[in-house]
């Protein structure tokens, strides 16, 4: 059983001592532990810090890709060299390391697929009521969105076990978290919740300059992971608020016209036809997304083969030696 804590880092040189000194190096039932760092463009001492640790294993980015693909990249190096188990860590210390053990125990045991590190964010001193109050909000719509009960669904402290990882495929630029959390819940994933208690903040947040710029980039993470999967739901939805918004004004029309001075309701007639052709666009934009999502379960299963395929013989000991002359 092989393990394999990733910590992507964007100019961390103060605090990823701290953290990789943290990292556990036996975990009962684990053979091997590996460290890597994913270096997503840093511009300080980062590479050295780990090189003077003790690190070999590593991805480079030339510049800053951003965490959704640092995250997809160091995944992608971690199974191609035969990881079992992906545990993500952050480079600011953020996470309790000592912990790393009870993160990846329900993988080992059979139990989940994917372990996240409840931060129980009611707990932590240095956010404020309204993170707080927001931060339970969005986990509770990411829960809506992927039929499952966790209580912090931002999370970046995670195991993820290879089986996982072959079947999720990130493709937003900005939040993995969200997003690799209603895949899994709509691939029926296993998904378990370990309680931690965060270290000391060391530094304000580089993902979001303010609050409201982390709302409204969570909302359109969410939105984009709920189109994909489940467009009809929404698109079914909004056409019915059409359908009923245009038969209200359609039906005070026809209603009116039989009187016996009907008088002139063309507005009403207008306004009911506009809004009935919204429904209908959005019950065709459904009808549309949803083969749509016929056409990427496909895909997806076609790539869940091909990864498997190209991990396994990336890890197999090749007997090759060689062209003869
Ligand atoms: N802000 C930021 N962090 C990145 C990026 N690429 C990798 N990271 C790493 O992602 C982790 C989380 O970043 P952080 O600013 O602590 O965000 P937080 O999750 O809101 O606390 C850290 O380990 C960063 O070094 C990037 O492009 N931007
Ligand atoms: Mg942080």
């Amino acid at each position: 059983m092989k393990v394999f804590v990733q910590v992507p880092c964007l100019n961390e040189e103060q605090t990823l001592p701290d953290v990789l000194a943290g990292i556990p190096t036996q975990i009962p039932g684990v053979d091997e532990i590996v460290i890597l760092i994913i270096d997503d463009g840093s511009t300080d001492r980062t590479l050295e810090v780990a090189r003077e640790f003790g690190v070999t294993h590593f991805v480079h980015h030339t510049r800053n890709m951003g965490l959704a693909r640092s995250f997809r990249d160091g995944v992608h190096y971690a199974l191609s060299q035969g990881a079992d188990i992906v545990v993500n860590t952050d480079g600011d210390n953020q996470y309790p390391q000592n912990r790393i053990a009870d993160l990846v125990q329900p993988i080992l045991n059979g139990e989940a697929d994917i372990v996240i590190g409840d931060r129980q964010t009611h707990k932590i001193a240095h956010f404020s009521r309204g993170k707080k109050f927001l931060q339970k909000v969005g986990s509770q719509v990411v829960n809506l969105a992927a039929n499952t009960d966790l209580p912090d669904a931002a999370s970046g402290f995670r195991a993820y076990s290879r089986k996982s990882l072959i079947q999720l495929n990130v493709v937003t630029q900005f939040s993995y978290c969200m997003e690799t959390i209603i895949q899994a819940g709509n691939k029926r994933l296993k998904i378990a919740s370990v309680e931690i208690d965060t270290n000391p903040k060391t530094r304000e947040s580089r993902l979001f300059s303010s609050t409201g710029q982390h709302v409204s980039k969570s909302a359109q993470a969410i939105l984009r992971s709920y189109i994909m999967f489940k467009p009809f739901v929404l698109f079914a939805g909004l056409g019915l608020v059409f359908l009923v918004a245009g038969l209200i004004p359609f039906v005070r029309y026809a209603i009116l016209i039989t009187m016996a001075d009907p008088g002139n309701h063309i507005q009403s007639l207008i306004l009911g036809v506009v809004l009935i052709a919204g429904a209908l666009i959005s019950f065709t934009l459904g009808v549309l997304a949803d083969l749509l999502r016929t056409n990427r379960v496909l895909l997806e299963e076609t790539l869940e083969r091909l990864k498997e395929m190209q991990y396994t013989q990336a890890t197999k000991p090749t007997s090759f030696t060689g062209f003869d002359r």
